[in-house]
């Protein structure tokens, strides 16, 4: 779908656009029923499942390191969009503050509204995933997932859950919402896994 709104990637980009991708102009949104309003001070993040229950409030995570991230976000409806800018707070400095179960193998993120994904451990902890609370060097939109959404680059983006309220560690697989409802446990874009391979 090339025109209006999509264009397809130049050959220099090609590389950075994984098969069957288009470039979006702009950022779309993409939400699964109402964007739900929540002011950072009625915001908060809770741990649970196989480690050690925590909750921590706006001024907590805005406390703990802060870091700038470049990243690629690809939807699995079709369209990618390359190098957006974030600030926020990194998954791996986040897990300093936690006590997990050794036995914890996967994650299920759960989101302000209902919303949920799923992720294997590994990769939840990755390095370059962050919880962001700024987009393009503005406060993140709500519609965006604003106050603070998860952003996971390297899986399609129905897994970088938005008003993210809660992260549950299991010791198995687990299936969110999309996942449920037909798409890929992983959602690896390279490979393309965008429809159920159970
Ligand atoms: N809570 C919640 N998070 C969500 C979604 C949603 O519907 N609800 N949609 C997902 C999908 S399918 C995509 S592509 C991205 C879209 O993010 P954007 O609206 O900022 O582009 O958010 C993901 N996170
Ligand atoms: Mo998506």
């Amino acid at each position: 779908m090339a025109g209006k709104y999509f264009e397809k990637p130049g050959p220099e980009l090609a590389d950075r656009v994984p098969p069957g991708q288009h470039l979006a102009k702009g950022f779309p949104v993409l939400t699964y029923g109402d964007t739900p309003a929540i002011a950072p001070a009625d915001w908060s993040l809770t741990i649970s499942g196989l480690a050690q229950p925590q909750t921590f409030s706006w001024a907590e995570i805005m406390a703990l390191p802060q870091s700038d991230f470049t990243a690629d976000f690809h939807c699995v409806t079709t369209w990618s969009k390359l190098d957006v800018t974030w600030r926020g707070v990194r998954i791996s400095d986040l897990m300093e503050q936690l006590v997990v179960d050794p036995a914890a193998a996967h994650v299920m993120l759960h989101c302000y509204g209902g919303y949920t994904t799923n992720l294997a451990i590994a990769d939840f902890v990755r390095p370059d995933n962050f919880l962001a609370h700024t987009l393009e060097g503005e406060p993140l939109p709500p519609d965006h997932g604003g106050p603070m959404r998860l952003v996971v680059p390297h899986l399609y983006a129905w897994k970088s859950a938005k008003w993210l309220s809660g992260i549950e560690f299991l010791a198995g697989p687990a299936l969110g919402f999309w996942e449920r409802n037909g798409y890929h446990q992983r959602g690896e874009p390279w490979a393309e896994e965008r429809y159920s391979d159970r």
